[in-house]
Formats: C-alpha cells, structure tokens, sequence
C-alpha cells in the first residue's frame, strides 16, 4: 500500500494492524485500576463482544445539579452471540444470574437474536466474559469488524428436516467465520491474564504469542467493517434476509433445502451529515447449491475484506462497494475467488413473514409458545415480572429456547400437558399472553436508544411504549386495530431496529424528535420513504393517523398499509394529509389532494 494511501487510514484500522490480533492493551489495561479502557482498546474491545459506555442519564443529571459536563461514570454492554438465537434453559438462566449479579438487572433480547447485559462495571468485565463462555455461549465477534450473530429462522418445526437444515447451516457459517486468534482465551478466559503467554484453548493449554495466530479468512486486519449473514426461506422471511450484507434464502424441494439465492449488500446505517450514506435493501446475486454454500459465502466475505473501503468507515460496508463498482463486478470477483462461475438466482423470492407468536404444534407431539417480549427488556417492575416469569419457566419445565429477531421468545419442546402450566406462570407474573397484546404492539420494535447508547440522539425503547399506547386507542376508534404493520423506532439514524424498511419507521433525528418513514412491508424487501420529518414525540401519531384514515377509504382489497403508501407515494400522502387537516379530520378531501377534481 502507498504511504499516502496508509496516512488515510482510520483509527479503527490502526488499532488492528497495530493490535496483534485483536490484543493490544486489552489485557494490561483490564487490571490497571482504572475504570475504563483507553481509546485503542475501546476500538479492539467490540470483536471481544463489549463497548464502553457510560450512563448518559446519570450524566445529565450530574450536569444539572451543578456537576460541570457531568463526568462519566463508565460501564459495559457485553453481547452475547446466539446462533440462531437458539439457546438452553440452562444458559438462560446463567444469562439472568450475571444481569442480576453483575449488570443493571435487566437482560435484553437484540434484534439480530443476540442477548445484552448493560451496566457491568470494568471490574465485573472479565467474570462477566468468562460466566457466559462457561456455558458455551461467546461474546466473541458478537461486535467488531467481523461476521457478527448469524440469523436464522427459529421455529423449531420437525414437520419436515428444513428448519434443522437452516440451524445446521446457521451453526456451520457461525463457525467457519468465527476469528480464531487466541486474545480472547487469553484475555477473558484464563484465571491471570498476561496478555500473552499461555491459554487455554479448549481443553488444552498451548503456548500462545500473536505470532502463533492466523486468521485464515480475515488476516491481521480482519474486515472493513462489521459483517451481517441471515439464513431464511422465502414464505417466512422472519429474519429480514435483505436487510443483510448477506441472506440466504433457502430454495427447497420435497421438503428439503437444494439451495439458496445469496442476496448481498443490505445494511441499514446512515450517517446524516456523511452526505454519501444510505440505507440499502440487499441486491440478488446468485443461486448456490448447499454442498457450495460455505465456500461461496467466504469468497464473498473476502472480496469484501480486499476491496472493502478502509479509509472512510462510513463508507466501509459491502453495501457501498457494491454501489461503487456494480453488482456485476461484485459477481466476477466473487467467481474469481470461489474458483467458478456461479448460476443467476432461482426466480422465487420472499412472499411470508411469521412472527412465531403463541401455540404451534413442533410436529414432532410437543409444542412451542411464542411470546412478545416488549422491546426485547427482560425485566421486574411492579407486578410485571418477565424476568422472574422466565426463571421459574426454565426451573419448571425446562424448555429449548429460541430468541426471534423481533426481540421475542420461542419457548419449545413443551409437552402438551404443560401448555396451561407455562400460561399460569406468565400469568401470574403479570405478563400478557401474545393473543392478549394488541396487533400494533405484537409487530412493534425499537433500538436500546438512551441511557446506555453512545450513540442516541434520543428515546427509543423508552418511547415507544407510549407511542404503541396511542395507536391503539386511535387505531381501535376506527377499527384498524387488527391490521398487521410494522412500527419500528430507534434513538439515531444508525438503523439497529431496522427502521428502514418497516410499515412505519420512527428514527431519532434530534432531542425528541423523529423522521417519520413509511412505505415498508413486513416482507423487508423494500425501503421506506420519508414522510414527515423533525415531528416532536407528542405529535408522531396525531401525523400518522390521517394516513390511516386514508388507508381505510382508498386501500384495494388485501392492501397493506404499508404497500398503500408505497402505491400512493410521498407527495400523494403529503397532500393528503394536509388536505386532511385543512378539512377538519373528517376524512373528507373531495379527492382535492389527488387531483381527483
Ligand atoms: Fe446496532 C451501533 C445496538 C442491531 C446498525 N448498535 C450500535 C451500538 C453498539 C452503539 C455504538 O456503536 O456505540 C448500539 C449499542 C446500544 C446499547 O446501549 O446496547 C447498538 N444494534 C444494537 C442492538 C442491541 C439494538 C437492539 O435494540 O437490539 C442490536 C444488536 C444486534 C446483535 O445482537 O448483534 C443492533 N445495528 C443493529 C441492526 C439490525 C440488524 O443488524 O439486523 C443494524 C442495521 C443493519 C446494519 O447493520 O446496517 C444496526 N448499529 C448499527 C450501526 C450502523 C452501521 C452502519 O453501517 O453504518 C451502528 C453504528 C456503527 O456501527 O458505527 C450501530
Ligand atoms: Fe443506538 Fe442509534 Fe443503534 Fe439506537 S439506532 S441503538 S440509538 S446506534
């Protein structure tokens, strides 16, 4: 590389190439008394799975009552990656012992599947770390510039071996990308941690420098940026296959995976003031067959490692690569390092989307429950006690668990007989059955926003609570109260609830305020728009209402709401609406916004 070209490079760059496969000063740095680590460290730290925060309503309050910029008092998120979201009982229950004992007492189910605890304490880092990987969970490229958490569909259905092929696959890629270096036994998991002499790896102990370590599919620098894979079917696209750097679709015949259409480039972050950042919905690329599927993929991940942009990380990820030198490109390349050439995609695409919830029968004489988890916050608070509801389920009845990318739970293997049992439990701990939460609630989600964050602009998680409580007084008024749609909010522009290509997306454009998006689907094939933009809390659905309105006196029959903005578009909405107000809410415009006239 010129040296220019290397002057260029970020600090996130420099601390990988500097940071011995992802050591650095991670280990030093952990038993050096402080409370945080410094900002090299910091960068490496996210592919071990944590990021430094700090409680920014603490600091608001210390700035309020006098306290200067109010200092940080620093605490760690520490994710865990769940293939799959497929989980024991046991690990559950290890989950919320450490969110208990060492975390702020909550533990929070990810929008890729994944499990966070907040609030733990510099000085918990390292048992929290090695708790989880006790029960043979990792943190390990749970973040960072690596394949993160691979999605999958997680209904356990043995009606047929489909769902277990998905898993198998999940299972497969999650470890094929896995990054090998030993820093994280090191560090994390051996009793006295040296940074750099011997660990334990497995069951052995085996000498250990940075030297010893290669990363066959990354390198010493790892990726670009960070790298998402998805793993669904076309009827139930549960897992937003597009909204990945890369989905693959099952293509099945006599109930059986044969293949799967990739489908590359999705990926969600926008940076406002970066004016070249966008969101992306993936691109179809090819069709593969499941003996070639592993192989493909790693060739596309190293295109990306080679050609990814590594100067601007706001333009790092395979979606601007892709938007920079074309999908045809893209295509040679990845043929040139598969070693063939690779057929065009199977003509099916996604047409379904279930979101799991309540009874279904597995298929195999048990059952599994699908329950709506608020927001993904496994909590107590007053006479709603999920987090207990949980421990006492997995005592009782000692379920399979699967966590779904809409932040809920999948209790499985239940035997016919104990489906009134789990019920009672939840009841009992004032938790509401998924039939009794309303449909707006059940397909709503938000980001972790504030107070842990570094990130947020303002409120999400805490938000939109509120916000599901007005639409459904609304939405039942006119009798829209069962119609699916989906209604994601988060704190920024960065996207974690996927907001871009929701029914209707809430995304944090500054204190209190958000850009209102709509004409998404539940399919998550296709982006949103912008509808209104900087609208304060208070007035989010008073400016979506209209829209309902409209929806109800023009949809085609079987219209989504979502499909009805799209057919309609902005300025036809826009109009409307305006029209709307101008009318009194009575939903008379005489057509005027249409041209109608
Ligand atoms: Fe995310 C950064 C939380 C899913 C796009 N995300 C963050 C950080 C780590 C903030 C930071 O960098 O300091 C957030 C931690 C907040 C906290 O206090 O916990 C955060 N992201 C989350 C989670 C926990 C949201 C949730 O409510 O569940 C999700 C964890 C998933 C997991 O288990 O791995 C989460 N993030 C997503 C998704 C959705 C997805 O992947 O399906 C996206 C959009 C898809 C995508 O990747 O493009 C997403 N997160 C981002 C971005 C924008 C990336 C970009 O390309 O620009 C950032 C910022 C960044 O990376 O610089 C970000
Ligand atoms: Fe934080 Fe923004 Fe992601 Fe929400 S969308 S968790 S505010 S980075």
């Amino acid at each position: 590389m010129a040296t220019d070209e290397k002057e260029k490079l970020t600090p996130a760059e420099e601390a990988k190439i500097t940071g011995r496969y992802l050591r650095g000063d991670i280990g030093p740095e952990l038993v050096d008394g402080n409370d945080f680590f410094g900002k090299t460290s910091e960068l490496l730290l996210k592919a071990h799975g944590t990021y430094q925060q700090d409680d920014r309503d603490a600091r608001a309050a210390a700035r309020a009552s006098g306290g200067g910029k109010g200092e940080k008092a620093f605490i760690f998120m520490v994710r865990t990656r769940v293939p799959g979201g497929k989980l024991t009982w046991q690990q559950m229950l290890a989950e919320l012992d450490i969110c208990d004992e060492l975390g702020n007492s909550t533990l929070r189910i990810t929008t890729r599947q994944g499990l966070q605890h907040h609030g733990i304490p510099k000085r918990s880092l390292k048992e929290t770390i090695k708790r989880i990987n006790d029960t043979k969970l990792t943190t390990l490229a749970a973040c960072g510039d690596v394949n993160r958490n691979v999605m999958c569909c997680p209904a356990p259905h043995h009606f047929d071996p489909v769902h277990e092929q998905l898993q198998a696959l999940t299972d497969a890629l999650a470890e094929h990308f896995k990054p090998k270096t030993k820093a994280y036994y090191e560090i994390w998991l051996r009793d006295t941690c040296t940074g750099e002499q011997t660990c334990l790896q497995g069951d052995q102990d085996t000498a250990s420098t940075a030297g010893d370590d290669v990363e066959p599919i990354y390198g010493p620098t790892y990726l670009p940026r960070k790298f998402k894979m998805a793993v669904g079917l076309p009827g139930d696209n549960c897992v937003d296959l597009y909204a990945n750097d890369l989905g693959f679709m099952a293509i099945c015949e006599n109930f059986n995976v044969v293949g799967y259409n990739l489908v590359v480039g999705g990926g969600f972050g926008v940076t406002p003031s970066a004016k070249k950042t966008f969101p992306a919905v993936a691109k179809r690329l090819c069709y593969v067959t499941a003996d070639q599927v592993v192989a493909v993929a790693e060739a596309i991940v190293k295109v990306q490692r080679d050609f990814g942009n590594r100067a601007d990380r706001k333009q790092a990820r395979l979606k601007y690569l892709l938007h920079d030198r074309g999908l045809d490109w893209f295509k040679a390349k990845v043929e040139e390092y598969y070693g063939a050439p690779l057929p065009e995609p199977h003509p099916e695409d996604v047409w379904g989307f279930d979101d799991h919830l309540g009874w279904h029968e597995q298929g195999d004489g048990r059952w599994f429950y699908g329950l709506n988890v608020e927001n993904g916050r496994l909590k107590d608070e007053g006479d709603f006690r999920i987090k207990t509801a949980l421990r006492v389920i997995c005592n009782r009845l000692q379920p399979s668990l699967r966590l779904t990318s809409h932040q809920s739970i999948l209790f499985c293997d239940i035997a016919a007989d104990d489906r009134g049992t789990l019920e009672d439990i939840l009841r009992e701990h004032g938790v509401k059955l998924s039939h009794e939460i309303s449909t707006v609630r059940r397909w709503s989600m938000a980001c972790v926003a504030w107070p842990t964050c570094g990130l947020s602009i303002t409120e999400a998680e805490r938000a939109l609570p509120g916000i599901i409580d007005q639409f459904e007084r609304e939405l039942a008024k006119i009798g829209l109260h069962r119609e699916a749609f989906t209604v994601r909010m988060t704190g920024c522009p960065n996207g974690c609830a996927r907001p871009y290509n929701s029914d209707i997306g809430l995304v944090g454009k500054s204190a209190g305020k958000y850009t209102i998006l709509v004409g998404g689907r539940l399919l998550g094939d296709r982006l949103n728009f912008i509808f209104r933009d900087s609208i304060p809390e208070a007035d989010v659905v008073p400016t979506i209402m209209p829209l309902f309105h409209y929806f109800k006196h023009e949809r085609s029959a079987d219209e989504t709401f979502g499909d009805f903005c799209h057919r309609k578009g902005a300025e036809d909405l826009v109009a409307w609406t305006d029209q709307f107000a101008i009318a009194g809410g009575t939903g008379e415009t005489n057509g005027a916004a249409n041209g109608k006239h």
